[in-house]
């Protein structure tokens, strides 16, 4: 983002903190995070004797999520459903389940004046959210987290859901889209990349496998998160435990593979998701094991989930790779980049990562 459109932001971030029910006079606005698809902002508030209080707000990205009302339901929806089952379980729902600040208007969302989305969340106060897995405890106990959150929703009434991105793990549908892009190359960027198209090229007759098994119904249709990153999710500061699963955008019916997939795909790697040294990128097999562990402690899946929980690691890697180099294919209009060539760079991680896993499938 340049300067002037990051100055505009943050006037209209600062005029839409008056739009929701916050207590007292905002004093400090930030961006905040480093997520891939929204733009997140803490707002901060005055408060006398003690530490200011912040909230999340974050202007939704409708060329992502085309139907923000729905999303919208969904999150209030789950949050609600979550709410009661943390609570029957003895725990705090109040620190536990992300919470929706609704506007001043009684809605869930405000407009602002170009008629954007925006949305506010009460701050996880004392907890962080991890870019890489600095201690290999974090990547267990936020396997835990992702394993508690896919059990509490085990009975959620999944056709109360909107599908808010439909095909979101398709990975056939997110080939025949790479191809696709491959095919246009609006940029003119292919040439370049031809090792990393052909990579992805060759393993077309693996990209069917989890979306067959859903099919015939060998392993379950779930109410899943399907981006269970490791920074999403909240490490309380004082307890080292996932405390508090956030970023609920993509929460649809989906395949307790995906959840376990993408985790293991961003944090089983020790470098960054663009890394360009691809030597420091390497598939961390002591990683992969421990949150293993940590998801089949919470989460009850089928004896044809576990045996397939690999398969969902290497497809979600590979299915990443595919979404980044399209992005990088298309001019960079999906995935939030702050450098030129930052999603090719995000492609070629994954790429090392699912040739790692090739090597060591059978160990996993
Ligand atoms: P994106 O879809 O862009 O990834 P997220 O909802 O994941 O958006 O938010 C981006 C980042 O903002 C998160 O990775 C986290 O660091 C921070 N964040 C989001 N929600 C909260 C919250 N309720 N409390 C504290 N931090 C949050
Ligand atoms: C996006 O929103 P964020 O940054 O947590 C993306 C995921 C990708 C991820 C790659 C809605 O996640 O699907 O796996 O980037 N989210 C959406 O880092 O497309
Ligand atoms: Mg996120």
């Amino acid at each position: 983002m340049d300067n002037l459109a990051a100055q505009k932001g943050f006037s209209v971030a600062w005029d839409m903190a008056a739009a929701f029910q916050f207590s007292g006079e905002p004093v400090f606005i930030e961006r905040f995070g480093h997520g891939h698809i929204n733009e997140t902002y803490a707002v901060y508030f005055k408060f006398e004797y003690s530490r200011p209080i912040r909230y999340i707000m974050q202007k939704i990205n409708t060329l992502v999520f085309r139907t923000p009302d729905k999303l919208m339901e969904n999150i209030v929806s789950v949050t609600e459903y979550l709410r009661g089952k943390v609570a029957a379980a003895g725990g705090n729902p109040a620190r536990e389940v992300l919470t929706v600040v609704p506007a001043k208007d009684g809605g869930f969302m405000a407009q602002d004046a170009s008629g954007d989305y925006w949305r506010a969340y009460v701050f996880v106060e004392d907890a962080t959210s991890y870019q890489t897995v600095e201690r290999p405890e974090l990547f267990y106990q936020s396997a835990r987290a992702f394993g508690r959150f896919q059990r509490l929703l085990d009975s959620y009434p999944a056709e109360k859901l909107h599908e808010t991105i439909p095909d979101f793990h398709n990975t056939p549908k997110r080939f025949a889209d790479f191809c696709a892009a491959t095919a246009r190359d609006t940029t003119g960027r292919a040439a370049a990349v031809r090792k990393e198209i052909d990579f992805l090229m060759a393993r077309e007759s693996e990209y069917g496998h989890i979306t067959n098994m859903l099919a015939s119904g060998e392993i379950p249709l779930r109410v899943t998160h399907n981006d269970t990153k490791l920074n999403n999710v909240m490490i309380d500061n004082q307890t080292g435990e996932g405390v508090c699963v956030i970023d609920l955008d993509t929460v649809m019916p989906g395949s307790a593979l995906y959840d376990f997939g993408d985790s293991i795909r961003f944090g089983t790697n020790p470098a960054g998701e663009d890394e360009r040294d691809l030597s420091k990128v390497v598939f961390r097999m002591d990683l992969y094991r421990q949150y293993r562990e940590g998801f089949l402690s919470e989460a009850n899946l089928t004896a044809k989930e576990v045996a397939n929980l690999r398969l969902g690691a290497k497809l979600m890697t590979l299915e990443n790779a595919m979404r980044f180099l399209a992005d990088h294919l298309n001019g960079d209009v999906y995935f939030r980049i702050q450098r030129e060539g930052q999603n090719l760079d995000r492609a070629r991680t994954q790429i090392k990562l699912a040739q790692e896993m090739e090597i060591q499938f059978n160990d996993m």
